[in-house]
This record gives C-alpha cells, sequence and structure tokens, in this order.
C-alpha cells in the first residue's frame, strides 16, 4: 500500500513514521510512505501556497492551482490513487472507515493548513473529505498520521499474533476490560481473585462483565451496536444488566 502525503510542513511527519510498527512495516515493504512538499508546487516568485480569501475576512485559504499541483505529482510518481483531504469539515473517521481504506492500493492525503482549501480544488480534486473528530487542530498532517497508523495495523502481516486485530476493543464494540500485571500487589490494592484461579470459563465471564461495565459507564452509546450470544444475555441477566442493555439498544433501533 502506498501513502502519499502532502503537506507543507514535511518534517513534521518524520518521527511518527520512523518508530516502532509503522517503521518496522516499512522495512518490511508492506507499506509505502511518500510525503510531498506543497511548497515545491507552487507558482509565483513568493512560492505563495494560500492567499487571502474573496470577499475578504480572516484567514488565508490554500490555493487550488497549487494543491492540484501536487495531486497530478502524486499521481505521476504514484498511479492514480484516492485523493482524502483531511479538514473539520469531513465525514467522521471511524473504525469502519479504516477497514475500507486498508482495501485501497495507493492514497493521497492532502493536509490542510490556514483556514481551509480553495472550494474548486475540493470539488475537482478530492474524493473524500475526512476529519478526525470534534476538536480543532493546527492542521490536517496529525491527522494523516493517525489515518496512515490505524489503516497499516489492518494490513496483513503488520502485527504479529500478539496484538491481532481481532481482539481489540472495536472489533466487537465493547471497551477492553481492565488488565493487571505484577506486582500482585500495589499501593495496597490487590488483584481481583478470580485471575489467579485459573477456572479459564470463570475468567473469561469476569473481563466479559468487566467490558460490559466499562462500557456502559463510559462510553454508552457504543452498546447499541453489540450483539450477544445467548449465552452471554444469560450471564447478562444473572448480573442485573440485560434491562440496560437492552433499553440502549432499543434508543437506537
Ligand atoms: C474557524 C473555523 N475553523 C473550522 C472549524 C477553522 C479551522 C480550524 C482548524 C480550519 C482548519 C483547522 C485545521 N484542522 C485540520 O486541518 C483538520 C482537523 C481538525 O481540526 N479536527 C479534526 N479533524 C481534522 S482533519 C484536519
Amino acid at each position: 500500500m502506498i501513502f502519499d502525503i502532502l503537506t507543507i510542513f514535511p518534517e513534521l511527519l518524520d518521527s511518527p513514521l520512523n518508530e516502532s510498527i509503522l517503521r518496522r512495516a516499512r522495512e518490511q515493504g508492506q507499506i509505502r510512505i511518500e510525503t510531498t512538499d506543497i511548497r515545491d508546487f507552487a507558482l509565483d516568485k513568493h512560492s505563495s501556497t494560500d492567499d487571502r480569501p474573496f470577499g475578504g475576512g480572516e484567514g488565508m485559504v490554500m490555493k487550488a492551482d497549487v494543491l492540484q499541483g501536487a495531486v497530478n505529482h502524486a499521481r505521476e510518481q504514484n498511479g492514480p490513487g484516492r485523493v482524502i483531504l483531511l479538514s473539520p469539515q469531513g465525514r467522521a473517521y471511524t473504525q469502519a472507515v479504516a477497514e475500507e481504506l486498508s482495501q485501497q492500493e495507493h492514497l493521497i492525503l492532502v493536509c490542510g493548513r490556514y483556514e481551509g482549501v480553495d472550494e474548486r480544488f475540493r470539488a475537482t480534486c478530492v474524493d473524500e473529505e475526512l476529519s478526525i473528530g470534534d476538536y480543532i487542530l493546527t492542521g490536517g498532517e496529525l491527522a494523516a498520521m493517525i489515518i496512515v497508523d490505524s489503516v497499516t495495523r489492518l494490513l496483513p502481516g503488520v502485527l504479529g499474533c500478539a496484538d491481532s486485530a481481532e481482539r481489540d476493543t472495536f472489533s466487537r464494540g465493547l471497551l477492553k476490560h481492565p488488565q493487571y500485571t505484577r506486582p500482585r500487589v500495589f499501593e495496597g490494592q490487590d488483584i481481583p481473585e478470580v485471575l489467579l484461579s485459573g477456572n479459564h470459563a470463570r475468567i473469561d465471564e469476569f473481563r466479559f462483565l468487566a467490558s460490559v461495565r466499562q462500557t456502559l459507564e463510559r462510553r454508552p452509546e457504543l452498546l447499541a451496536g453489540v450483539s450477544f450470544s445467548a449465552a452471554e444475555v444469560k450471564v447478562l441477566k444473572q448480573h442485573g444488566l440485560h434491562g440496560q442493555i437492552m433499553a440502549l439498544q432499543s434508543e437506537s433501533a
């Protein structure tokens, strides 16, 4: 998979792309990441990448002609690709979108800065606009890193079995249960007794209930999309949790 990242601050991307799993995926050739400095495609003697908005007002707008030059360069280098603009106006990025993007061969990620990009660039060159959440960043670069990180770990062979993608928080829509390691007692707090029992059926049930309780407390809206087996429903009923969950699931239906 090829990620082309178009930015006016290519150095901002260096350290996240050169450590840990992303570094290994690059070294093993599972991903290729190329950064393009948008400024290299500026057309005037000052190398401008932005200009004042028609109609007046605060802030600067990234120039459509310059951005188009950078996108065309990425296409010439690496072939056609899906052009994604990172912006606060985008569709919400989720694990489902990550899974969809992981099926593509070439993503061209365009990082905005300033107040935004010229609407005609969006209309003619952009396939999809994505936001990573409802908070304000200084630009799209860190959002692009989040997309590279979350898509890369879904590619076949990138994760070892120890960190397999299916066992994660979002794979079944519940938050992960709390975990413990040595020392057994920390700050006067012992670990739950059941974890020392060696009874794996009891441990699985304890962890399942801890996941459900944690999700109810912190992210109840996630429970709307979770389905439970008959055996799980029985456990939820035994612990008085079934009613609450049914209420959350029917709210959204
Ligand atoms: C004053 C209006 N702001 C729009 C909500 C202006 C503005 C704020 C921040 C324009 C650009 C930015 C920079 N942010 C991004 O480029 C960005 C972003 C974000 O701020 N939040 C969540 N996802 C993303 S993806 C790109």
